[in-house]
């Protein structure tokens, strides 16, 4: 029979699994809106919903389930910024908003931070959606340094209250898109972040509740994002052949400004062809850890996609990390990356 038929078989069965992990993705605020538009075409496997103060807004987004709130409060028009004003209108609003969260074992909260509801209004629907007992992660994305101060403190400001109501807290800057992707539309900029968002949010639905190669259960998922803190994203691809590459492109480009060598954990998530061999999954995964505390939680999936042929991809979050966006330190240098190195594959 031989290894070659034991392994096939083990993994064109895979284990039996049952699909009863729900996932809601609740975008707050024009940013966070924006991104469940463009990730409802993404095909998730998650609940999209896009809540925001603005109806304008509202009525332009291409999502499923939309909900304006605050009318009585704004007319319809937003918040203008002011995060007070987004916190009253959805601790007012908080019974529907419950409603939209509660019945999920895992939500993602996306917001934008600067403005005044994602800002407000996020972290309330992040502590709606803890209090239906469900996994928080929350992404957030700093607002462009040329906005101005104000609405740099104002993210600052709530970065910190996401950080106290969510599980993990997701940074991502909006800054790192001037550098890695400087001369493409401010749209698709937007638009390579959102990719990378919804290639996370497929990974973590797909290997608990599908099949795959190396299976991540919701236990494991609990482990590593229950008290994750902050966290990041990191993205990388290569060719099966050289795994390093991708290691190296993948630590190379972080999404914000962090030094990862302190991460408290890690969830690897590794894609590749039907020829992947386990030495490459273990390769990668030795390349990530060894970049991080040696006592770090870590946990590895691995898909097999046949559309890959001799590519992989490396998908990461690494909790516990230490940034300098809640202690108010200038950001420092930043690496700088050619965007061919960063656009991902998009399948
Ligand atoms: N990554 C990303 N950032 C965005 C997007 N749209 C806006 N932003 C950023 O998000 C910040 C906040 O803007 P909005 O999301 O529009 O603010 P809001 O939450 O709707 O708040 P109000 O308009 O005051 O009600 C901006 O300052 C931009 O830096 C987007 O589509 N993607
Ligand atoms: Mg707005």
């Amino acid at each position: 029979m031989g290894w070659d038929y034991i392994i096939n078989e083990a993994l064109s069965q895979g284990p039996k699994y049952v699909s009863d992990f729900r996932v809601k993705v609740i975008g707050v605020g024009g940013g966070g809106s924006n991104s469940i538009s463009r990730l409802s075409t993404m095909g998730l496997g998650a609940e999209m919903i896009a809540v925001n103060t603005d109806r304008m807004h509202v009525r332009t987004l291409n999502v499923p389930k939309k909900v304006i709130i605050g009318e009585n409060y704004t007319g319809g028009k937003g918040v203008g910024g002011n995060m007070d004003l987004g916190e009253t209108i959805a601790r007012q609003s908080a019974k529907s908003l419950y409603k939209l969260v509660d019945g999920a074992d895992m939500v993602f909260v996306l917001s934008s931070l600067g403005g005044g509801t994602g800002g407000g209004a996020g972290p309330v629907v992040a502590e709606l959606a803890k209090e239906s007992r469900a996994l928080v992660v929350s992404i957030v994305t700093m607002p462009f340094k040329a906005e101005g101060k104000r609405r740099w403190e104002n993210a600052q400001a709530a970065l910190e209250k996401f950080r106290k109501v969510s599980n993990t807290v997701i940074v991502l800057d909006n800054n790192r898109l001037l550098e890695l992707a400087s001369k493409v539309p401010i749209k698709k900029a937007f638009m390579v972040m959102d990719v990378l968002i919804g290639d996370l949010i497929k990974n973590v639905v797909e290997t608990v509740s599908k099949p795959s190669f190396m299976n991540i259960d919701f236990s494991d998922l609990d482990t590593i994002m229950r008290r994750g803190g902050t966290a990041t994203i990191l993205y990388g691809e290569g060719e099966y052949y050289s795994p390093e590459d991708a290691v190296v492109d993948a630590l190379n480009n972080p999404l914000m400004e962090i030094d990862y060598r302190g991460a408290t954990g890690a969830l690897i998530h590794i894609t590749g062809s039907p020829s992947m061999t386990l030495r490459t999954v273990y390769k990668i995964s030795e390349g990530i850890t060894s970049g991080i505390r040696d006592d770090a939680e870590v946990k590895i999936g691995a898909r097999i996609d046949p559309k890959f042929r001799n590519k992989i991809k490396i998908t990461t979050i690494l909790t516990g990390v230490h940034t300098p966006y809640t202690e108010n330190q200038d950001l420092g240098v930043h690496n700088s990356a050619a965007l061919s190195d960063f656009i991902p594959m998009v399948y």
